[in-house]
């Protein structure tokens, strides 16, 4: 039997106490437990930041990748393997700054990997800057007079782009968060789960006691995923009431479904022959 010890690293965790980091590896561990997944199945992937030292403190597969880059190195390891459970684990930053065009290209190409962006709505490895879902007004030693732009709504462009898997959790639900997690590893296509998770060192407003005050989960109200429309109404819901839950599901073939060349099985279980290409190479 799988349980999350199977999961536990040796390495020490360098989070701040308090840090929301801590729930959402603890569901992520919870998750892949229940499933029955043991760790050589599971390959976890991070650009960088805080929420990409993740992998670092798994015992599974794990490839910590540069600055935005987590989503083109999944997409790879998928299409080389596509009988892996892929995890990206990304700071808001990283996935939606850094990485913004290629998490915009993983949605449309509906690659069968989950996405959980440990979503802060600051920079937290380089000391607190405004990130892309930072708040209008939101004040850092950056933005003296506050942030003059719009956040990106993660939630809202995801569907927008026809993601099939849309949810959020909230880091301080561990169980919560695990059970949506279970349900985007099981969901055949490209899953995006933002997750809020208080950054106790460097965002003083969207602490722990803020976020429970507010959240509030889909399931227990009479919602139905399935609606496009309504799941583009909740994704715009923000202040005194925040959704957590799936937002929004619908099934359709993934990338890896569709493309011929994978359809004798993964790539890594190919015999490796050279020959084909040497000859067309001769002819070039
Ligand atoms: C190309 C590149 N640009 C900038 C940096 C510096 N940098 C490292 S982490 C980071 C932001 C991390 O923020 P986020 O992704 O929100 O993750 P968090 O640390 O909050 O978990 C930045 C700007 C970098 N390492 N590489
Ligand atoms: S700086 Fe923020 S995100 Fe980084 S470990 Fe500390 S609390 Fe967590």
């Amino acid at each position: 039997m799988v349980t999350a010890a199977d999961f536990e690293s040796k390495t020490e965790i360098k989070w701040c106490p308090g840090c929301g980091n801590f729930g959402i590896l603890a569901a992520m561990k919870d998750a892949l437990a229940k499933l029955g997944l043991s760790p050589e199945k599971v390959l976890v992937i991070s650009g960088i930041g805080q929420a990409a030292k993740t992998p670092e403190f798994m015992q599974c597969n794990m490839f910590h990748a540069l600055h935005g880059r987590a989503l083109p190195l999944a997409t790879a390891a998928k299409i080389a393997n596509h009988n892996l459970k892929i995890l990206v684990n990304t700071g808001d930053g990283d996935c939606y700054g850094e990485g913004g065009n290629h998490f915009m290209h993983a949605v449309r190409r509906n690659i069968d990997l989950t996405v959980l962006a440990h979503n802060n709505m600051v920079y937290g490895l380089t000391k607190g800057q405004a990130s892309p879902t930072s708040e209008r007004g939101t004040i850092t030693r950056v933005h003296q007079h506050g942030v003059i732009m719009e956040p990106f709504n993660p939630l809202a462009v995801a569907l927008s782009l026809k993601a099939g898997f849309v949810a959020r959790g909230f880091s301080g639900r561990m169980e919560h968060l695990s059970s949506i997690i279970q349900q985007a590893l099981q969901y055949n296509g490209f899953s995006l789960i933002d997750v809020l998770q208080p950054c106790v060192s460097f965002n003083h407003v969207n602490t722990h006691r803020w976020y429970s005050e507010r959240v509030y989960e889909l399931e227990k109200e009479n919602y139905s995923p399935a609606d496009y429309m309504q799941a583009m109404v909740k994704a715009q819901e923000w202040g005194n009431r925040i959704p957590i839950g799936i937002v929004y599901k619908q099934d359709k073939p993934s990338f890896t479904d569709q493309v011929f060349a994978l359809k004798d099985g993964p790539l890594v279980d190919r015999t490796y022959s050279p020959e084909p290409l040497r000859e067309l190479l001769k002819e070039l």
